[in-house]
């Protein structure tokens, strides 16, 4: 019941700027008051400083800023692991997703057996070599998993890294070629928008539920909001149309909740340029609520 909440500003994973706002405005609706409101006791440690596009180098290689997504990410790391060491939960706002490297593998410093639950519309499994962008947001999950380039892989340790049969992802409908491949290799169970609709989200969240958290210390959340259907959340970097609805994923946070299995989590991708009356920050606010223990009754 004591939450520490770190923003991360970072928008030079992602192709666009905008997200670099993302933990404004998911302050400015209102997380601190409807976490304690919740009963629980927040820090809020600030933002972790992250260098603009303008004033930052690009070498032309394939990943683009490099440098300074690698800086950001081990400080990251380190007060992520730093916040569980106090015995604290870490709530990270981001930013684009190249920031779940920081957090996951800070997070990792602490529970070497993570089971992790990652809904995204996309796989952000490329690599260098996969990547059709070089856009670094498009790569935390290959990175997470060991593989990639090594100053990413290297973030919090080499041997800090996920067990892909403990990885599920949800809510995916836009995967790269490459991607697809890494997938299959690795074995990592992907609920893609397809088997949500055939099943339904409660099956789908009883057995992610069960996967992730069988022979694990706990079970992170990383949540793109561009999981959600873009009627809903207008303001992300990247909107795929056939998303989650505001029900479906209230319903997952509401599962995961009541399985009482989460002991990280963090939301990303929230586009402030792109949004319409800040309602997509609000949308993760109250998805933090329900992840959290909020209920109707
Ligand atoms: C694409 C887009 N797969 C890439 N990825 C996005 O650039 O790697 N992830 N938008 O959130
Ligand atoms: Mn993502
Ligand atoms: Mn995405
Ligand atoms: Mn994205």
């Amino acid at each position: 019941n004591r939450i520490s909440i770190i923003g991360v500003p970072l928008d030079l994973g992602a192709d666009r700027r905008g997200v670099d706002m993302g933990p404004s405005a998911i302050r400015y609706a209102k997380v601190g008051e409807k976490l304690q409101a919740l009963g629980y006791e927040i820090d809020d440690k600030g933002d972790i400083a992250a260098n603009r596009p303008d004033s930052c180098y690009v070498d032309g290689t394939s990943l683009k800023y490099l440098d300074e997504i690698e800086r950001v990410n081990t400080e990251l790391c380190h007060m992520v692991a730093e916040e569980m060491a106090k015995a604290r939960f870490p709530l990270i706002l981001g930013g684009d997703h190249s920031i779940a490297i920081g957090t996951i593998s800070g997070v990792l410093q602490h529970k070497k057996k993570l089971g992790v639950l990652w809904f995204d519309a996309h796989g952000d499994i490329n690599t260098a070599a996969t990547s059709p962008s070089g856009n670094i947001h498009g790569m935390p999950v290959a990175v997470c998993l060991g593989r990639g380039h090594e100053r990413l892989t290297g973030v919090g340790g080499r041997a800090a890294k996920l067990d892909p049969e403990k990885f599920v992802m949800i809510g995916i409908r836009d995967l790269d070629p490459g991607e697809k491949m890494l997938l299959k290799e690795l074995g990592v169970v992907v609920y893609t928008m397809h088997e949500i609709d055939i099943m339904g989200m409660a099956k789908v969240m009883e057995e992610a539920i069960k996967i992730v958290a069988n022979g694990t210390e706990g079970v992170h959340v990383s949540f793109d909001m561009d999981v959600i259907d873009p009627l809903h959340a207008p303001g992300v970097g990247t909107p795929v149309l056939g998303g989650l609805t505001y029900r479906e994923s209230h319903l997952a946070m509401e599962l995961i909740s009541a399985a009482n299995i989460v002991t990280s989590a963090e939301f990303v991708e929230v586009n402030t340029v792109l949004d319409n009356r800040n309602q997509t920050a609000k949308m993760a606010v109250d998805l933090m609520g329900s992840l959290l223990g909020e209920r109707v009754l």
